[in-house]
């Protein structure tokens, strides 16, 4: 008989067998019945979505996915890992007797769908909608339990109505480092007023012109346009944020070269929220690489600054972090586009300069120039690369060293930043290996001044290499009025700090690697800034009755771009093109006037700095969301001082980008007293990669990993050996498999297990289609275990459960509702397989509480079945809110194991005990024992040797 013969036979015998088909049937009803149902809606305290407040009175559960980009791909199996976790938590949070939002939602504004418009001509809207539609089915078939009326897409102007207007909250604040705070920018305009704050640069304020207050404020705002230095991208035809550029100065999409070029754009002043950033870290429950990335990215470093004196009154302020090798600083460097360069250079070289400190110029202007025009063509990055060789050029200039009183020569350099600390360094060659390779290359003098703890000496013109350590003490150093010599480092650099803030000439200081945001794009696909110029150019920002400032249509989507090797272009915006848009006439409370609007739009990351607070509240028309409601959901609480989502999963990719951007906006609304969490993610995690085989020919090319096939550990695709190898999955690399192909095959239920059965979710593992069928059989006998596959009715009895079933089913209990609190769901499905394994191999029917239980305890897992098993047994109420199992502790201990007492080598008693009985507490029952102590006759003990829990030896003296 062929295959499909037999199967055929089996399903006219066994009619009533779980199948393909009959999941098919099952998971599509109980989806259309939550969907009806409004199963997985979660009450509100108030407003729209208010509900019962039995269910309100719970402990609440806010249970959130990173929410993903409508990409016209579509989904494949790695995508929903993350999606069917959280789904599988939350059912467990709501059946054990929590009030769970969980629901999902789109992040789609974005480049993919402006560049599909710009080939294609289709609106980025349609190309969107239709990308969601679709998605949005594929998400339907895993019955993921969302509640959809709380679900939006950041493009809906109902949504970035809000996003404009938290920019505009933003906009319209500031700053203040005494409260550490940031506050209404009107409080500021009135101390400004009223004389209680001084204006910069000791001015009247009311003596100052509309624009000049504008720049004033702008000093403050914490959204504010600046001219500063942006990375253009003439590739893209857009300006990019620093934590878009590659390691090495690249657009990450797109691979296009980046410059420094100076622009009038948007930035977000996030460094004012870089302490705050950093120390609220500490309580929240996130994996420490992912705390640690954003302390690194936020580069908080503890140091001084430092005047060298140099020319006639001026001086050199350096940063560093090192103040107390001050004795050693042989040399200093200013970053080349310093502005003092120009300053102190003097005419000619001095007497008698190192040759290789010219550069073979004729003098030091002409070397500094072309020196400068040499570093202006590279990024931060390949300057500050550790490998390359140092290269530099002599000022000129000789500054003073204010502890040795030495003069030390002023170079300019590329391995100095202009962006970081101050653009200036004093160079240290004996203990900074930068400044130990740029003194050998330019024959510069070192001295140690902290003691090796090697044996390499203290004269550091025989160095191979600095040394660093922060373990030594100082030598040295040393003049009439200071001593440091002795001192550990870090008592040095207390004293050295007070010192020099004695006389005026350095102070202890913190500087941070983190830069402020820049916040605007040259796109079309993202939301317009709700901000117009009056014909004087300042910025007004627009009522909130004017909100949404929707997106204007245009003919073109396209940014310009330009060669992306000419740095000496300049962008031209979308939204520019479109003269009506642009220029309008309005009321902004002072009669109408003529305005141009920005036409910048926001980067795409705004939409993502605050979704989790609209997911509370999504149809509220006056409010971001409603106080209560916010504080329900996301307040602080016992254990979350902080407040917060309780559980966010999604890729660590997104360690400095999105999660660092949506706890400042989180920061700033707080501060403002809009809502009550000063952090927007109490618990993160990870959810590890779900990997695919990769099959390669011989030139390299991927071929469909479908049609592979394997000989002998071997690969062939049309007769051709193949290379097989572990890569990502995807379309590109004709190896992606979709949700919906594993849904027809075995099930949404199977996918669902199959995928959380993997491994540990934190932990990447191969696709293996093959092995879907394991958690395909495990649905079938659990099936059969319930249903007569024949007559396909229950085949549960009254009778007690035997002993042993007892001890199985708690065991499970006990141990998967663990690990489903746990986040360990593939230790979950082992504990319910076994579970049903056991009650495969026992035969017979389940006695009807086994039955209910084990239905209930896969219902988080494989929902579907779980429901229509619950049906089956005569419920008529969704397993979805009814409770856990709760395991009963005498059966969740094991059965007592047997203990042999041996007196002098023969058993002298049997002592039924607990597995994990400790050593002295086994001794102690031994030595208790009846029969040992007759044995022992009174005599002494020499020793006991125990093997806890199923040996004691006793040797009497
Ligand atoms: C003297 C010194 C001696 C330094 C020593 C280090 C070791 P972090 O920890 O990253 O903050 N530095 C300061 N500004 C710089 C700039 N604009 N470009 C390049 N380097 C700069 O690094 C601080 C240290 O980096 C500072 O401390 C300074 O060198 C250098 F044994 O000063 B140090």
């Amino acid at each position: 008989m062929s295959e499909t013969n037999t199967a055929a036979a089996a399903e006219t015998a066994a009619p009533h067998r779980y199948t393909a088909a009959m999941a098919a049937d099952i998971e599509a009803r109980w989806q259309d019945f939550w969907d009806a149902d409004g199963t997985y809606a979660a009450p509100n305290p108030t407003g729209d979505l208010a509900g019962d407040p039995a269910v309100v009175a719970r402990p609440k559960k806010f249970i959130m996915d990173m929410f993903p980009y409508p990409s016209g791909a579509g989904l494949h199996v790695g995508h929903p890992l993350g999606y069917i976790a959280t789904d599988v938590y939350a059912r467990h949070q709501r059946m054990t007797g929590h009030n769970v939002l969980h629901t999902l939602g789109f992040d789609a504004f974005g480049l993919p769908a402006e560049q599909y418009a710009v080939q294609t001509g289709t609106h980025p809207r349609a190309s969107t909608e239709a990308n969601m539609a679709n998605m949005k089915s594929q998400l339907r078939r895993l019955g993921l339990g969302h509640d959809k009326r709380r679900s939006f897409a950041t493009i809906d102007p109902e949504y970035y109505k809000w996003t404009q207007w938290i920019f505009l909250q933003i906009f319209n604040s500031w700053y203040d480092t005494e409260e550490k705070r940031a506050r209404p920018i009107a409080e500021l305009v009135t101390a400004f007023e009223n004389g209680s704050r001084e204006v910069p640069g000791g001015r009247d304020w009311a003596a100052l012109s509309a624009a000049e207050r504008s720049e004033v404020l702008g000093g403050y705002r914490l959204a504010y346009a600046s001219d500063a230095p942006v990375n253009w991208c003439p590739g893209l035809g857009t300006v990019l944020a620093n934590e878009e550029v590659t390691a090495d100065g690249r657009s990450e999409r797109g691979n296009f070269p980046v410059f420094k070029a100076k622009l009038r754009q948007w930035n977000m002043r996030i460094t004012a929220y870089a302490d705050r950033l950093l120390d609220d870290l500490d309580a929240l429950d996130w994996p420490e690489a992912i705390k640690l990335q954003q302390r690194n990215w936020i580069g908080r470093s503890e140091g001084a600054r430092v005047d060298f004196a140099v020319g006639e009154g001026d001086a050199i302020t350096v940063f560093t972090t090192r103040q107390d090798t001050l004795f050693g600083a042989t040399y200093m460097v200013l970053a080349p586009e310093h502005e003092l360069v120009d300053t102190i250079v003097p005419a000619a070289w001095p007497e008698g300069t190192h040759e290789v400190w010219t550069g073979g110029h004729a003098n030091p202007a002409e070397a500094v120039a072309k020196y400068r025009a040499f570093a202006a063509s590279k990024s931060d990055v390949e300057r500050q690369a550790d490998a390359k060789e140092k290269t530099g050029v002599f000022t000129g200039a000789y500054a003073l060293n204010p502890v040795s009183g030495e003069k030390v020569p002023v170079f300019i350099a590329d391995y100095v930043l202009m962006g970081y600390g101050t653009g200036a360094i004093m160079a240290v060659p004996a203990h900074d290996s930068r400044d130990f390779a740029f003194a050998r290359a330019f024959e510069l003098p070192m001295r140690c001044v902290v003691e090796p703890s090697d044996d390499r000496g203290t004269d550091a013109s025989t160095w191979e290499d600095a040394f660093a350590s922060y373990e030594a003490a100082l030598v040295n150093s040393a003049n009439d009025a200071i001593s440091l010599d002795g001192l550990h480092v870090v008592e040095a650099k207390a004293k050295i700090t007070d010192w020099l803030a004695e006389r005026g000439i350095g102070e202890g200081t913190v500087n941070f690697r983190l830069r402020d945001w820049l916040f605007s794009r040259q796109r079309y696909w993202g939301e317009p800034f709700p901000i117009v110029y009056d014909e004087d150019g300042v910025a007004h920002s627009l009522p909130e009755s004017m909100l949404p400032l929707e997106l204007p249509e245009v003919d073109d989507y396209s940014p310009r771009t330009f060669d992306p090797d000419d740095a000496d272009t300049s962008p031209e915006t979308p939204l520019s093109r479109n003269e009506d848009w642009v220029n309008v006439e309005l009321d902004l409370g002072d009669g109408v006037k003529k305005y141009r609007r920005e036409t910048n739009t926001m980067p795409n990351w705004a939409g993502s700095c605050w979704y989790e607070l609209r997911y509370l509240d999504p149809h509220n028309s006056d409010k971001l969301v409603d106080p209560a409601i916010e504080q329900y959901w996301m307040g602080p609480r016992e254990g979350q001082p902080t407040g917060g989502v309780d559980l966010y999963v999604g890729g660590a990719e997104h360690a400095v980008l999105h999660l660092l951007y949506a706890r400042f906006w989180s920061k700033v609304l707080f501060d403002l007293g809009h809502i009550s969490s000063a952090e927007p993610f109490h618990k993160l995690y990870n959810q590890g990669m779900i990997q695919a085989y990769v099959y390669r020919d011989s030139r390299g090319f991927p071929v469909p990993a479908t049609e592979v096939e394997e000989r002998d550990g071997k690969f062939f695709f049309e007769g051709e050996p193949v290379k097989r190898e572990l890569g990502k999955m995807g379309k590109s690399l004709k190896n992606a498999v979709t949700p919906d192909e594993i849904c027809t095959e075995y099930g949404a239920d199977t996918l669902r297990l199959y995928e959380m059965a993997m491994g540990p979710l934190d932990v990447s593992r191969p696709w293996d289609t093959r092995a879907v069928v394991g958690q395909y059989r495990l649905l079938q006998r659990l099936w059969r275990n319930i249903v007569d596959e024949t007559t396909g009715e229950v085949t549960v009895t009254d009778a007690e459960p035997d002993e042993a079933t007892l001890r199985a089913l708690h065991k499970a209990i006990d141990g998967a509702g663990a690990d489903l609190a746990g986040l360990r769901f593939n230790t979950a499905i082992a504990k319910i397989t076994e579970l049903n394994n056991h009650l495969t191999k026992a035969g017979g029917p389940l006695s009807r509480p086994v039955a209910e239980q084990l239905v209930l305890l896969i219902a988080p897992l494989a929902p579907h079945i779980a429901e229509e098993l619950w049906r089956k047994l005569g419920h008529t109420d969704s397993v979805v809110h009814r409770d856990f199992p709760v395991a009963d502790p005498a059966y969740v201990v094991d059965e007592a194991v047997t203990c042999v007492v041996q007196v002098k080598g023969k058993v002298k008693a049997r002592l039924e005990v607990p597995p994990a009985i400790s050593d002295t507490e086994l001794e102690k029952l031994a030595l208790a024992d009846d029969a040992v102590v007759a044995a022992l006759g009174g005599a002494g003990i020499r020793k006991v040797i125990v093997r806890a829990p199923k040996l004691v030896n006793i040797v009497p003296e």
